[in-house]
């Protein structure tokens, strides 16, 4: 029987224990402090919950890697569209976060001007054509493939598969843990990525993340870079085009409308991830970099911050959740308002779930990946 504790969503103790103890939640992000109470009832759910038992957490993926040897299995040409291409940021200084943080739980302030080099960024969330084609050339297997399940919103688990969970989590009883969800099956056994090759991979953990990257010849992007970029040269604007949701009435990102997590009016067009192309690219060329699939970043993640200036800052140096950016398709403003600029999350390095995924950057000019050219006038 699927066990759901809404009542308790706030218990101080948010560990929910059914069959056996393998998921834990982030109580600091959910529990938040007392000064954010009122934002926090209605906040800090959409990404808690999915946090694997912190029983695996490496302090470097270096140690990660070396429980692999790739083999080239397969050196054969991606049979789809490649979308690793990245685009140039051109380097500057920008306002990073909020002095007037909307979720001040999430660690959204104080701002601080942050200057940034310029560096390399994907167009694109990674894509499972993309991810597809790392995994014939290295047989590379993912933690929720190795560990067996991943978790997914219970809306869009088909029944039969729902009707054998025996775990949920308190704080966000819509997560469910599935066996056999994974980036190839992403609501679960039977379901398939065959119709969505050009959409963002899911179910890859961080650890995963920076495999695919350091496989590509990329690295994940710092937070700063992350925001930076999205902010497409904007000051100060809630989103990558600037404060108006709808501009012109039109939709520019895919999360959620309705009523969550019951039901999804879909006026975005789309019920669960979009492709990557989808919708119009924000000042420096980059698409979908808020909604659709969260994003892995490469720090640490604290909710305390300095404001005084920064230069490339790297985030802390040990932590135990790395940060995300950008929300979901499952974001909506009452639960999960968190597909804004200056928005944060966090989860541990080996967790994963079916609205998490990933895009690369790197420092210096890529080899062997397409290049493109942003508007100059848009510098
Ligand atoms: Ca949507
Ligand atoms: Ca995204």
């Amino acid at each position: 029987m699927v066990v759901k504790l809404a009542l308790a969503k706030y218990a101080a103790l948010a560990v929910l224990i059914v069959s056996n103890a393998m998921f834990s939640v982030c109580e600091e992000t959910c529990a938040g402090n007392t000064a954010a109470k009122e934002t926090e009832s209605k906040q800090g759910s959409c990404s808690c919950g999915m946090n694997r038992e912190k029983r695996d957490v490496r302090d470097s993926p270096d140690d990660y890697s070396n429980m692999y040897s790739f083999e080239k299995k397969n050196s054969g040409e991606s049979p789809y569209r490649r979308t690793n291409h990245m685009v140039l940021i051109p380097g500057g200084t920008f306002t990073m976060g909020l002095d007037k943080p909307i979720l001040p739980q999430d660690g959204e302030g104080p701002a601080r001007r942050t200057t940034i080099d310029s560096f390399y960024m994907d167009v694109y969330e990674v894509t499972n054509a993309e991810f597809e084609y790392f995994v014939n050339q290295t047989g590379y297997k993912t933690e929720a493939e190795r560990f067996g399940n991943s978790f997914v919103l219970d809306y869009l688990i088909p029944n039969k598969i729902q009707e054998k969970i025996t775990q949920a989590v308190a704080s966000a009883p819509w997560w469910l843990p599935v066996d056999g969800a994974d980036w190839r099956h992403p609501f679960g056994p039977g379901t398939t990525i065959v119709d969505r090759m050009d959409h963002p991979v899911v179910h890859v953990s961080w650890n995963d993340a920076v495999e695919f990257c350091k496989w590509a010849g990329k690295v994940l992007p710092t937070e700063a870079e992350w925001e930076y970029a999205t902010r497409g040269g904007l000051e100060n604007k809630l989103f990558p085009w600037g404060d108006d949701l709808l501009p012109n009435g039109e939709h520019r990102m895919n999360i959620w409308q309705g009523s969550f997590p019951t039901k999804n009016t879909v006026e975005d067009g789309f019920e669960t991830t979009a492709p990557v192309t989808s919708f119009p690219p924000n000042k420096y060329g980059l698409y979908n970099t808020v909604g659709n699939a969260w994003e892995w970043v490469n720090d640490w993640y604290k909710i305390q911050h300095t404001s005084d200036d920064q230069l490339n800052p790297t985030g802390p140096l040990h932590g135990t959740d790395r940060v995300k950016k950008g929300g979901s398709y499952m974001c909506h403003k009452s639960y999960c308002y968190r597909y804004r600029c200056a928005s944060r999350s966090n989860n541990t390095p080996d967790s994963s779930a079916s609205n998490l995924g990933f895009r690369c950057a790197s420092q210096k000019q890529p080899s062997d990946v397409p290049v493109v050219e942003h508007d100059p006038k848009l510098k």
